[in-house]
């Protein structure tokens, strides 16, 4: 009898584990076409199967290559610090339509990857003739690896720019799971509770109004 509360008991603890590990607490979809600001040669551009019937580009037919120029940045609120991974929803036609460059500040720098060519924000694009998830990663010169960035609680700011003209992009899935397996991810358009604006922190908040106070 107690050897079979003692296994219950193990099996119990195993199985709130699991749960635990692979229950996460943030998600947030973004259309890239409400990207903050908007840099031509990208354009917001129609097509049925996008999601909002909208997605960005530098526009280009296939295989003709060119680029580094254009992008789209979006203000992103970070409610809670932790390590966040980034999908985007994507088309990519060909080799030569199918990169970008993303930083996300203040986790990255302030840099112009369009100038520097710093492979450590050239995100290789999965290829496809077909809306589909890629989660973004930084195609280095010895490998292609998936990005996660650790940020504080606050404003960020994610910039993805051209660099092959023609890559498109429908939607900015944002997630606190760093599993790779779109599966067990589960990116998704958004959802209208995804246009909430998430509540400053209490103590910022009196923490600026304190400063605010003694500046006077
Ligand atoms: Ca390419
Ligand atoms: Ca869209």
């Amino acid at each position: 009898m107690r050897f079979t509360t003692l296994v219950l008991g193990i099996l119990f603890t195993f199985g709130l584990l699991l749960i635990s590990g692979t229950s996460y607490g943030y998600e947030r979809a973004i259309e890239a076409e409400e990207a903050d600001v908007i840099e031509e040669p990208m354009i917001i551009d129609d097509d049925p199967d996008a999601s909002g019937g909208q997605f960005v580009w530098a526009e280009g037919p296939p295989l003709t290559g060119g680029g580094d120029a254009g992008s789209v940045e979006f203000i992103i609120p970070i409610p809670e610090a932790g390590t966040y991974a980034l999908w985007g929803k994507v088309l990519a036609w060909d080799g030569n339509s199918d990169s970008f460059w993303v930083t996300w500040q203040p986790a990255d720098p302030d840099e112009n990857a369009q100038e520097t060519g710093n492979t450590q924000f050239r995100w290789g694009v999965g290829q496809g003739a077909e809306w589909h998830w890629d989660r973004i990663n930084h195609w280095l010169d010895g490998g292609t690896f998936e990005r996660e960035w650790e940020l504080e609680a606050g404003e960020t700011t994610l910039r993805i720019a051209v660099r092959e003209d023609a890559t498109m992009l429908d939607v900015i899935f944002i997630t606190d799971n760093l599993s790779e397996d779109e599966a067990e991810v589960g990116p998704r358009d958004p959802i209208p509770s995804d246009s909430l604006v998430p509540v400053e922190p209490q103590d910022k908040l009196a923490t600026t109004w304190g400063k605010l106070k003694a500046a006077r």
